[in-house]
């Protein structure tokens, strides 16, 4: 902070050119929003910029050196997203205008209060979803007539199937949740098919003859639909049909049911969702991350997908390593969501010295897979390895063989 302090007053005081000498005596000027790298390269900004973003985000203005080439942006904040606001709260989504790097997943934050509804509807693409403020009943029906409603709570999680019919309604007082649709174009036209648009858009002699009721019933629909609607929390029971979904058909994860993993890594827990133990999750696998102050998500990359992200918590850092020698490192905070190319290699450090920070990856696959640098590298003939890196042969045949996932602070 004193430093801060001073270089500013410096360059008040003096203009800019006192706070390139200053930032060059000092190491450089990234943390005082200068692209000035304290070895002779860079220069002040002199034209309009966005100070706080400079500040929030050194690596954009070339602090990493070992970054290179052309990597096209793969972050996008919720906070740039135009949030809809409505009676019983609001969504703001990011989807493959807002980030184009995101081609098999688009996002929302959304918010409900108590008794709010997301009205019935279905989608095109599947559905998921994560609780991370108060609870909500989610209620769903598929093609056999089989159904379910959940009261789920924070951590708990939730996936519908391409097509299945459902809604959402808050408990408390302010619920939230993230949302995920494994497609990133989720706004097209034919992807989202909401029931008080469908039927104010159907003869209204067409519905007499469905539903065998008098036209006037259906007087009242809204229109345009209301997207989210203010309602009354409503706790009747349902019963018929083809009966409740439950164990391995379950639209509902539920977070007691499945304890956090410590990793050998030590440096944090985590709990990976996907197909084996959340079975009917078979296009959106997930992996909900807690990662110490310090630590460290090992260098790796995922063989079978994009890897989407939502940063929930904390701040953090990642460089994405695209082959080509192109390679861009991306300064992260709650709110962002980021994808890594497919296949692309990464890592993950926690930039606090304090705060854990907690994310939580997507792919659109049925599994969580990765590839660990460190465990390939000790699973190929030390002498190979050696003779590639020009590291010492004893050093290639100690390496961790077991995957470490999340590195302590060292
Ligand atoms: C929804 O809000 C409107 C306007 O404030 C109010 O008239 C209506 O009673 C509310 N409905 C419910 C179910 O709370
Ligand atoms: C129904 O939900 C309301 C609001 O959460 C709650 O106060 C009430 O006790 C519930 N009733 C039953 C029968 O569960
Ligand atoms: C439920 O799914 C799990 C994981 O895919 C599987 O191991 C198990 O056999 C399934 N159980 C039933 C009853 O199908
Ligand atoms: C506690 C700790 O190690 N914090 C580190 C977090 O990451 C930043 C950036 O790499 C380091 O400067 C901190 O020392």
């Amino acid at each position: 902070m004193q430093l801060f302090h001073a270089s500013s007053l410096l360059l008040a005081a003096y203009g800019v050119s006192a706070s390139v000498i200053e930032r060059q005596s000092n190491g450089g000027g990234f943390e005082d929003g200068q692209p000035i790298d304290g070895q002779g390269k860079g220069a002040p900004l002199s034209g309009g910029t966005n100070h706080e973003l400079d500040l929030q985000n050194p690596d954009n203005l070339g602090r990493q050196s070992t970054d290179n080439g052309v990597v096209p942006n793969i972050k996008w904040s919720f906070s740039d997203s135009k949030t809809r606001i409505l009676r019983g709260g609001w969504v703001r989504e990011q989807v493959v205008t807002d980030l184009p790097t995101s081609k098999e997943i688009a996002s929302a934050q959304q918010h409900l209060t108590k008794g709010s509804i997301r009205e019935l509807h279905w989608h095109r693409v599947a559905e998921w979803g994560y609780v991370y403020a108060g609870s909500i009943t989610v209620s769903g029906v598929d093609e056999n007539g089989q159904f379910q409603v959940a009261k789920l709570e924070e951590g708990d999680i939730w996936y519908f199937p391409k097509g299945v019919a459902h809604t959402v309604q808050g408990l408390d007082d302010e619920n939230e949740f993230l949302l995920i649709f494994d497609d990133g174009d989720f706004d097209a036209v034919g992807t989202t098919f909401n029931v008080d648009d469908w039927i104010t858009h159907t003869p209204k002699s067409i519905l007499a003859k469905n539903f065998g009721l008098p036209e006037s019933v259906f007087g009242s629909v809204p229109s345009p639909n209301p997207y989210i609607t203010n309602g009354t929390v409503d706790n009747r029971t349902v019963t018929g049909g083809g009966g409740e979904l439950t164990g391995n058909a379950s639209f509902a994860y539920y977070a007691k049911d499945h304890p956090l993993e410590e990793v050998p890594g030590g440096g944090g827990s985590l709990r990976i969702i996907d197909s084996r133990t959340f079975p009917i999750a078979t296009t959106i696998a997930a992996t909900v991350v807690t990662l110490q102050p310090g630590g460290l998500r090992e260098l790796h990359w995922h063989p079978n997908a994009e890897e989407w992200l939502y940063f929930h918590k904390g701040q953090g850092r990642a460089t994405v390593f695209l082959g080509s020698a192109a390679a861009r490192t991306f300064d992260f905070r709650a709110g962002d969501t980021g994808v890594f190319p497919d296949n692309s290699g990464h890592y993950i450090e926690n930039t606090s010295d304090t705060d854990d920070l907690v994310w939580i990856e997507i792919y659109k696959s049925d599994r969580v897979e990765d590839i660990s640098l460190t465990q390939w590298l000790a699973l190929t003939p030390a002498g190979i390895v050696a003779d590639t890196l020009k590291i010492p042969v004893d050093v290639a045949e100690n390496l961790q063989k077991e995957k470490q996932i999340l590195i302590k602070n060292r």
